[in-house]
């Protein structure tokens, strides 16, 4: 089994349902078990055209997939709370659900890269990431705390879990 984070993010229609439906699809999901989950946040958004703000959430899960089985788990959960392919690269989305880290893994493939690249420079992600694991830190020893600082987004706390 591998602890694995996943970032769950939405803005479009009702957001936080859309958040919360994604986590109880991650529930179901074989191969996965669901460790703790973080509170809902409303963030601004990072990237991309003007758009609306997001609810974000980060979740901590055990699983016995392997990291591209996980992929497909995830957008196989996107696919079903409807979300369709758009050319606009960081556009709106009802649902986005980005593997953060795999164990102390490492991979970088055209499609896959874990850590996720950007994590570390989001306030989104590492918020909600350090309500339900203050002490993590990265595979390389770097503990997400000390990057907060320096992280972009403001972060605002929605609905606690
Ligand atoms: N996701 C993006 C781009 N920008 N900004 C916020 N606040 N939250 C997100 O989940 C997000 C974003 C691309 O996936
Ligand atoms: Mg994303
Ligand atoms: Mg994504």
């Amino acid at each position: 089994m591998t602890t694995c984070y996943v970032g769950i993010g939405s803005n479009v229609g009702d957001r936080a349902m859309f958040a919360r439906r994604a986590v109880e699809e991650l529930k179901q999901a074989s191969g996965i078990e669901l460790v703790s989950v973080s509170s809902i946040y409303e963030t601004s958004p990072i990237g991309g055209p003007p758009q609306r703000s997001f609810v974000n959430l980060v979740v901590k899960l055990e699983t016995e997939l392997d990291p591209r089985q996980l992929l497909e788990a995830t957008q196989a959960v996107e696919t079903r709370l409807g979300r369709e392919p758009s050319d606009i690269h960081w556009g709106p989305r009802v649902v986005d659900l980005d593997i953060l880290t795999f164990g102390d893994e490492k991979v970088s493939e055209p499609d896959l890269e874990i850590p996720h690249p950007r994590m570390t420079q989001r306030r989104f992600v590492l918020v909600p990431l350090l309500e339900i694991e203050p002490d993590a830190a990265d595979p390389w020893g770097t503990r997400y705390a000390d990057l907060l600082d320096e992280a972009e987004g403001d972060v605002e706390l929605l609905e606690k879990y």
